[in-house]
């Protein structure tokens, strides 16, 4: 069956706009091949693009094992941040925009200079690095129960809702980023702790993947953009009065409260 991409694209945009959970697309499709999950990706940025957003970067998913293990799907994926998406300086997070938001560390790339594949490796990913900074991206399945296939979860962007960006910044290689320890505590409790090389080894290791994956389809990440890593570990609800806070080495400490 071919697959109208813009049609699914819709289908997703409704669900985001109702606050409500819509049914995961491979169940009424069946299979879905990446390529036709990607292009429903595209097709979902540019309707958001046609409503007056713009793009603020890009990000990584599924790249760490605790969130692979949690999501039940084992390989990483790319999506977009839309620069609606970031949250302000409070990090309040308004629930009443999201449907069942989780929230979850990352680690974020700020670049200095574009970047596209092929060929890109960690070290050209971090030539093009102006800046590392942590951040808590909120994620919010648009599909019931948060529960997905690799195909339906590259459709719905990669469930990217919100996120707060940390404003301690370091060089690129200012430290190890591979040692760069974060520790996730909900209400003041401690959920999870990793460190970069959670991230398939290496965090720039995550950046030039998704350098070589966005210039296998003609696109490049831009200077000034924020790219995130993927979360080292697993998320965790956000609900009303909820406060995350993610404690980086080297990169300070960012928090975000939900409020209905
Ligand atoms: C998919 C998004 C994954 C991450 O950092 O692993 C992601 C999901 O878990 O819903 O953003
Ligand atoms: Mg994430």
């Amino acid at each position: 069956m071919a697959i109208d991409h813009l049609v699914w694209a819709e289908y997703l945009l409704a669900g985001v706009d109702a606050r409500e959970e819509v049914a995961a697309i491979t169940k009424t499709v069946g299979d879905l091949s990446l390529d036709d999950a990607y292009a429903i990706q595209s097709a979902l940025l540019e309707l958001q693009l046609g409503r007056g957003d713009t793009l603020a970067g890009a990000k990584l998913g599924l790249t760490s094992a605790a969130k692979q293990e949690q999501m039940g799907v084992d390989e990483p994926v790319y999506g977009w941040v839309p620069a609606s998406s970031v949250l302000g300086s409070d990090g309040v997070v308004a629930l009443d925009e999201l449907i069942h938001p989780r929230c979850e560390p990352e680690i974020v790339f700020v670049l200095g200079e574009d970047l596209a594949g092929p060929g890109v490796t960690a070290e050209d990913a971090l030539d093009a690095t102006k800046q590392v900074v942590g951040g808590i991206e909120v994620i919010d399945s648009r599909y019931v129960a948060f529960s997905f296939t690799l195909p339906d979860v590259i459709a719905d962007n990669t469930s990217a809702a919100r996120v707060a960006i940390g404003t301690e910044g370091i060089a690129p290689r200012d430290a190890d980023l591979t040692t760069l320890g974060c520790v996730f505590e909900i209400d003041g409790e401690v959920t999870g702790t990793a460190t970069g090389a959670a991230l398939l080894g290496s965090p720039a290791e995550c950046l030039a993947m998704l350098a070589n994956h966005v210039g296998k389809h003609g696109q490049k990440l831009e200077a000034g953009w924020i790219v995130m890593a993927g979360a080292a570990t697993d998320a965790r609800p956000l609900g009303d009065g909820t406060a995350a806070t993610a404690r980086y080495s080297h990169l300070g400490s960012v928090s975000i409260t939900g409020k209905a």
